[in-house]
């Protein structure tokens, strides 16, 4: 790491005329030497000293650089051990053409999956679910709630919510709730699904490994059977690092109508 950290805090020296505060430029310099591969995952910072010495900057306008890097997920801090590039999340690309288990689109990539269980049960339904599921407030509502996981990386929290006529036992599904509803004849054959940006609160972004505050992805799928009844109602949280979502789009054809 020093000839790279070396080229890093000389660069920084040779800009630090530009006017811009020096933390930003010294966050700069790092990025871009993470970017360009001068630093890679896993490679040790120097010490916050050697850093300013090198720099010819204050220990505080290192650590406040650091501190910005740590928190948008470049770096990564050891307790007692120092400061170090995060690791390099290999990102996922996941169609917005096919409705497949997450299962089974992990199986696919020849993933290794499993499932932590944050919880299932049988509740009293939500406003929410009572209207997405056609359910009264005399019925229950079966929740199901995982952290997915993809070769030891935490990829998503998902939490699914179906009529519990449908699934009276949410501890028996088993790895896969699609699986398990293939059993009984209802696995979904369509769904819509809304996906906004979500900046991922502490709890969420500590099952999910990632600084809090870091970007994510909120996707809301709504699945229906083939006779147009919603089965499944699922609220979810992927990590914005880990995941594009790609649509196919084709220019259409005369007289097909466009809609919104
Ligand atoms: C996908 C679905 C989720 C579904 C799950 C079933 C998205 C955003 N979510 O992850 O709605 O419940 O697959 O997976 O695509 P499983 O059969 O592996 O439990």
């Amino acid at each position: 790491m020093s000839e790279a950290a070396d080229q890093i805090f000389a660069t920084l020296k040779q800009s630090s005329q530009s006017g811009a505060p020096l933390y930003l430029q010294l966050r700069k310099s790092i990025e871009d030497a993470v970017n360009r591969g001068l630093i890679g995952p896993g490679d040790a910072l120097p010490s916050e000293r050697d850093i300013a010495t090198k720099a010819d900057i204050s220990r505080v306008t290192v650590r406040k650089a650091v501190q910005d890097l740590v928190k948008g997920g470049i770096l990564i801090q050891r307790h007692g051990s120092g400061t170090f590039v995060a690791p390099r999340m290999e990102r996922v690309e996941q169609s917005l053409s096919r409705l497949t288990s997450f299962t089974e689109d992990m199986a696919r990539r020849g993933m290794a999956v499993r499932s932590a269980w944050l919880d299932r049960g049988l509740y009293a339904p939500s406003p929410d679910e009572m209207m997405v599921l056609g359910l009264s407030s005399n019925e229950l509502v079966a929740r199901v709630a995982r952290l997915r996981i993809a070769n030891d990386t935490p990829l998503a929290i998902e939490r699914a919510a179906l009529s519990a006529s449908v699934l009276p036992d949410p501890a028996g599904i088993g790895s896969s709730l699609y699986a398990a509803l293939e059993l009984t004849g209802h696995r979904p054959v369509r769904a819509v699904q809304r996906i906004s940006a979500a900046n991922l609160g502490d709890s969420d972004a500590r099952l999910l490994e990632v600084p809090p505050g870091i970007a994510g992805l909120h996707i809301e799928r709504i699945s229906y059977l083939a006779s147009g009844k919603v089965i499944e109602f699922t609220r979810s949280i992927y990590r914005g690092d880990a995941y594009d979502f790609v649509a196919e789009l084709r220019l259409s054809g005369p007289g097909e109508e466009v809609r919104p």
